[in-house]
């Protein structure tokens, strides 16, 4: 068996585990580290370069204005890899403790930063999408934000339209531009976007509030694989530190949440958490 990369204090894997077992309802904060192990690109440090751009510049309405036919190649790409991904240990120990929890007449939310579906894929049913999911598209208004008019719809064809076919290599040097009549339209005629929550943009109301629910009545909350940056998800660990609930993290690096994190586990995520929860994958 390989050895592990990480080693735990062990006092504090006991009081972890002591603050599980007592806990009635766990909210889980997780962010683009836990899909790392499966394949998918974390958007900050080098894993998040995309051609010469940072992820997050693509990640912006104002870029969808600027060069639709670029921003489609990037989320056709990126459809692309997450359709050959699989969820790994870190998803799969995420589902177990849910399946516990609900033995134990207990509550677990999940709430992902990530729109890659593949919480869903390892079994998890208890999900508050953050910011959308990957396989959603949505109408765009004219300064590139989703209309108000409509909620996203799935679409899982892919390509979504032929000139898409082939696009998104992260290593070609130049662009498809694509013609804006072969980017996705709906049955009217209007430009379609991935359905996925942008910089700038508000989240959804009925999102926001769920989660906000789960923030005011868990009584242990976790922060896996986030750097935390990214507001209003980077606020809900002080939020639930302001209530004394006791804080934990999972994390290969620092985020901006360790320093009010009691339990800090790092390594990754695949690798600790089924040891971490005490569940079988
Ligand atoms: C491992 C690992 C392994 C690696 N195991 N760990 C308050 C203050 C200041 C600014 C704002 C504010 N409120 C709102 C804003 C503006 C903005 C914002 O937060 N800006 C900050 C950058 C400062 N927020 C917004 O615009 C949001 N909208 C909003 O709040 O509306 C109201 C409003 C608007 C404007 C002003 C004020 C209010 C919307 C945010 C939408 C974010 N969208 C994206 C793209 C989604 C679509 C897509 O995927 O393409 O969401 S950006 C990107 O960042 C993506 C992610 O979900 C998000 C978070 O990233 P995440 O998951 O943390 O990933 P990384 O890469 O940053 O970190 C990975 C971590 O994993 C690292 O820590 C590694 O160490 C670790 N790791 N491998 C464990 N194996």
């Amino acid at each position: 068996m390989a050895a592990s990369s990480y080693r735990f204090d062990q006092t504090m894997l006991r009081s972890f585990q002591t603050s599980l077992n007592n806990a009635k309802h766990i909210v889980i904060l997780t962010g683009a580290g836990t899909s790392a192990e499966s394949g998918i690109p974390t958007f900050r440090g080098a894993g998040g370069l995309w051609r010469k751009y940072q992820a997050t510049e693509l990640a912006t309405p104002e870029a969808f204005v600027r060069d639709p036919s670029l921003v489609w190649e990037f989320y056709h790409w990126r459809r692309e890899v997450v359709s050959r991904s699989k969820p790994n240990k870190a998803h799969f120990a995420l589902a177990a403790l849910e399946k516990r929890c609900k033995e134990e007449g207990k509550k677990l939310t999940l709430i992902t930063q990530n729109i890659d579906r593949l919480h869903q894929a390892a079994g998890s049913k208890s999900i508050i999408e953050l910011h959308g999911s990957l396989w959603d598209v949505c109408s765009a208004d004219r300064h590139g934000y989703r209309s108000d008019d409509q909620k996203p719809w799935e679409d899982r064809t892919q390509p979504l339209v032929p000139a898409l076919q082939g696009q998104g290599a992260p290593t070609v040097k130049h662009h498809a531009n694509i013609p804006l009549k072969n980017l996705p339209h709906d049955s009217q005629g209007h430009l379609l976007r991935p359905g996925v929550v942008w910089f700038g943009e508000g989240l959804d109301p009925d999102v926001l509030g769920e989660a906000a629910e789960a923030l005011q009545t868990c009584d242990l909350f976790m922060t896996i694989g986030t750097s935390s940056v990214v507001y209003p998800a980077a606020g809900f660990a002080a939020q639930v530190a302001a209530r004394g609930v006791p804080l934990a993290e999972v994390n290969l690096d620092t985020s901006e949440a360790t320093d009010i994190c009691q339990y800090v586990f790092q390594g990754k995520a695949g690798e600790i958490l089924p040891e971490l929860l005490d569940v079988t994958v």
